[in-house]
């Protein structure tokens, strides 16, 4: 039976009476992607299971401390038959990061997400879209568990997976999605000692020199429109000139959003020819999940994103037009 409605409890007795599951998240992975990914991992762990983290992706280098301890695998890897997916983070289906195989074949599909465009695609879902992060979902169910069973899971380890979702979501407690549960979480996991310094340093202080070269070679490329809409640019080339991997480069179109009297930045990144990532970021009123969704992306409704298969002339022209129409 396909339960279509959230209910952590039915996820928590599944997950008590299966043995075997593969955990991942969504294609260019980020803070909450992996620290949600990394807290079920630990959590089910803990719970005596067999837990698989697959993502056929790369970590980007900031958020690598976070898994230096375990080993995450490529859907090639593995060659198994009776298991279930918790798909964290992943608004849509098709941005589960593991093959279509592994998805078709597995008994349960469990989806944990606070992505608005989430159409509920998993047998089992936990999705609210007012959610800080995919991570303060995780530690809802960890702490209803706790409550549950009168246990006491989460650790140093869960928490500082937690705590890096947490804080990258929320810009560091900076964004509209930050709730007073979210403060509560933070304090949580604090208390369960959550290495935030070494979070702060490795996530927010450790860029690199390149990084900053290709910055400052893509805010010269920034085009403002009607006062509004502000452009970057970064194309194959300046990556490769500055020796950064498309992941690597994340971040970038927040200078575009915070610009005064800027409502919508959006960063144009060619991934590869033909084959441009657009970044959607609003400030106060414009609702880009629905801009992405035009495009055949989704999101949040301050933070969205979708993939354009043209060259990037003509993809920053389509994301234009599409963002004129709505401003
Ligand atoms: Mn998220």
């Amino acid at each position: 039976m396909v339960i279509k409605m959230n209910n952590i409890d039915n996820i928590l007795e599944f997950i008590k009476g299966s043995n075997d599951f593969i955990v991942t998240s969504h294609i260019n992975p980020d803070g909450d992607n992996i620290g949600s990914t990394l807290g079920t991992y630990y959590f089910l762990k803990k719970l005596g299971k067999k837990v698989y983290y697959i993502l056929d992706d790369f970590i980007p280098s900031n958020l690598s401390f976070l898994v230096k301890d375990i080993e995450i695998l490529k859907s090639t890897d593995i060659n198994i038959k009776d298991y279930n997916i918790i798909a964290l983070d992943c608004g849509d289906k098709k941005r589960i990061c593991i093959s279509e195989d592994l998805i078709e074949n597995s008994n349960k599909l469990i989806c944990i997400d606070h992505h608005t465009s989430n159409d509920y695609y998993g047998d089992l879902n936990y999705i609210d879209e007012n959610a800080s992060s995919t991570s303060e979902l995780v530690y809802n169910l960890i702490s209803r568990y706790n409550t549950l069973h009168n246990e006491d899971i989460i650790d140093e380890k869960i928490a500082t997976a937690l705590y890096t979702g947490l804080i990258t979501d929320t810009g560091n407690f900076m964004y509209s999605n930050t709730q007073c549960t979210s403060f509560d979480m933070a304090k949580e996991l604090l208390f369960k000692k959550a290495n935030k310094d070494l979070i702060i340093k490795e996530v927010f202080q450790s860029n690199k020199f390149d990084y900053y070269k290709l910055l400052g070679e893509s805010l010269n490329t920034l085009d403002i429109y009607e006062n509004k809409i502000a452009t970057i640019t970064v194309t194959m080339d300046m990556m490769k000139r500055n020796n950064l991997t498309f992941n690597d480069v994340d971040g970038i179109v927040s200078y575009a959003r915070d610009i005064e009297g800027v409502e919508v930045g959006i960063l144009i990144k060619e991934k590869e020819e033909g084959e441009v990532k657009i970044s959607l970021r609003s400030k106060t009123y414009v609702d880009v999940s629905e801009i992405a969704k035009s495009l055949n992306g989704g999101g949040h409704k301050k933070a969205s994103g979708c993939t354009i298969y043209d060259n990037v002339e003509n993809a920053k022209n389509i994301v234009l037009k599409a963002v004129l129409e709505k401003i």
